[in-house]
């Protein structure tokens, strides 16, 4: 069979025994489509039944979620896990909580985590969870009770070799916090079964920042193959949260302006820049005051622009860091024709397939989220190593080491790029660079 061949079955496989399951699909999709080159370069691939077995999660965990609001009523929401891929080690990824997920979202973010944490070189499998539970609007106590009951039935699938949540939207230091609580209250041990930890109880010093730190990295490593950098350039940012805040930061400190932000009631345009009184207060109001983003607006007299991404902005470089499908095909023909010259995912799967394919085609320097925001996964991954080891090391060693994990992240993508003959098409050879490191394990360890 041909690569095509081949890839077309598994497509069809996927759609059929995964209705209705729109970015599963979508994911898997994109996957394939890099992936074409390499299985008809290699036909042993599809003797060991590889996509059948990389498609399928080992494992999917679903369950009940019921707690108590503050006015006495029984609340019931969703939990769920799904176990994607241990070939690598044990597997690894966020807990998102939003009032849209179900069970597609989760399997299209596990199955991105597998490529993902392979390419970070860190010994991660991928996996993912979360809840259809809304935190906005919910009182600390609250967000305790659920916390506490999904990690009341969430403690027996996982461990600190076996399976390692952490945030994703929705689930930030307190709600790790409430978890890791009820974690240790059940086990009675102290091990490293979440990441995101306060640093005083087993964090990583820079995870908070990790992932918009590194989603900026990828981005200067795209620029050096240009042959530039931030100076200078406009930058527009998507989102208001954990990615976004800490994107601003490192793209202020590196000589950039950033004019806009976004939550899913609207965007702000700050031609001024979103630096110095300007940025301290956005992260006071996101992170304190969990407000809105409109409230900036109306702080220092910009447009608010409601229900609007901030794409139509005339911008060098893009970030999307809010969520999935954000930049759709006539986003992305915005972008072009206002000269963007790169674009880091910050976000998962922030761009359609259709406007990635216009990316590509206008050459423009495209991260894809797998690679740009592997940052966030990484630290994860150096968080555990430090809790294993009983260790806490510094600010400097822990973003130096980052830093060096973004740059072989950027020098593997690159490297399968050009071996497959599209040198700077980061979707290609991230697909293929992190897809290669696990169907080799997988074959290494036989049929499971
Ligand atoms: P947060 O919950 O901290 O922030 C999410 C932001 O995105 C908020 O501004 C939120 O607005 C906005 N948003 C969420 N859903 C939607 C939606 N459906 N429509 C419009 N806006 C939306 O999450 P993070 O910053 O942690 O995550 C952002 C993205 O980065 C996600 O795609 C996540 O998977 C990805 N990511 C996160 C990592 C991490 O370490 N945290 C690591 C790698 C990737 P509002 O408040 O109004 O809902
Ligand atoms: O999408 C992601 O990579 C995350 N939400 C972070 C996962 C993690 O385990 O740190």
């Amino acid at each position: 069979m041909s690569g095509q061949e081949y890839i077309d079955r598994i497509y069809h496989n996927v759609v059929k025994k995964n209705q209705g399951e729109l970015e599963y699909h979508q994911a898997v999709k994109e996957v394939l489509e890099s992936l074409k080159p390499v299985f008809d370069k290699n036909p042993g691939y599809q003797k060991q039944k590889i996509l059948e077995r990389l498609t399928e999660p080992e494992r999917v965990i679903m369950f009940r979620v019921p707690w108590v609001d503050d006015q006495g009523e029984i609340q019931v929401n969703r939990g769920f896990r799904v176990q994607f891929n241990s070939a690598i080690g044990p597997y690894k990824g966020g807990l998102r909580f939003h009032p849209s997920v179900y069970l597609g979202i989760i399997k299209f973010l596990g199955f991105e985590q597998i490529f993902k944490n392979s390419l970070t070189g860190l010994p991660m499998g991928g996996g993912k969870g979360g809840s259809d539970f809304d935190p906005k609007g919910k009182s600390d106590n609250e967000v305790m009770r659920f916390c506490q009951s999904f990690m009341t039935e969430l403690y027996r699938h996982i461990g600190g070799s076996v399976d390692v949540p952490a945030g994703d939207i929705g689930v930030g230091g307190r709600e790790i916090g409430y978890m890791y609580g009820q974690w240790k209250k059940i086990t009675q041990s102290f091990e490293g079964v979440l990441t995101g930890k306060g640093l005083d109880w087993g964090g990583s010093r820079i995870r908070t920042e990790a992932t918009g730190y590194g989603s900026v990295y990828f981005a200067q490593e795209m620029l050096k193959v240009r042959e530039t950098d931030f100076k200078g350039k406009i930058a527009t940012v998507s989102g208001s949260g954990n990615v976004a805040q800490y994107t601003v930061e490192k793209l202020n400190e590196l000589g950039a302006k950033v004019v806009t932000l976004s939550d899913s009631s609207g965007s702000i345009y700050d031609p001024e820049g979103i630096s110095g009184e300007r940025f301290e207060y956005f992260l006071e109001l996101k992170q304190l005051r969990r407000g809105r983003i409109k409230e900036y607006a109306d702080q220092f007299g910009v447009e608010f622009r409601p229900n609007k991404r901030p794409w139509d902005i005339k911008c060098d470089l893009a970030f999307p860091s809010a969520t999935q499908n954000e930049i759709d095909a006539s986003d992305a023909q915005m972008l072009i024709d206002n000269g963007v010259i790169a674009v880091s995912e910050g976000a998962n799967m922030p761009t359609t397939l259709e406007a990635t394919n216009l990316f590509l085609a206008a050459n423009v320097s495209f991260g894809p989220g797998k690679a740009a925001n592997a940052g966030g996964v990484a630290t994860s991954g150096l968080e555990m190593a430090q809790n294993a080891s009983f260790s806490h090391w510094s600010r400097k060693e822990v973003n130096a080491r980052l830093h060096e994990i973004m740059i072989g992240i950027h020098a593997s993508a690159y490297a399968a790029s050009k071996e497959y003959g599209q040198p700077g098409n980061y979707v290609l050879g991230a697909n293929v660079a992190g897809f290669k490191k696990v169907a080799a394990a997988m074959i290494a360890q036989g049929h499971w």
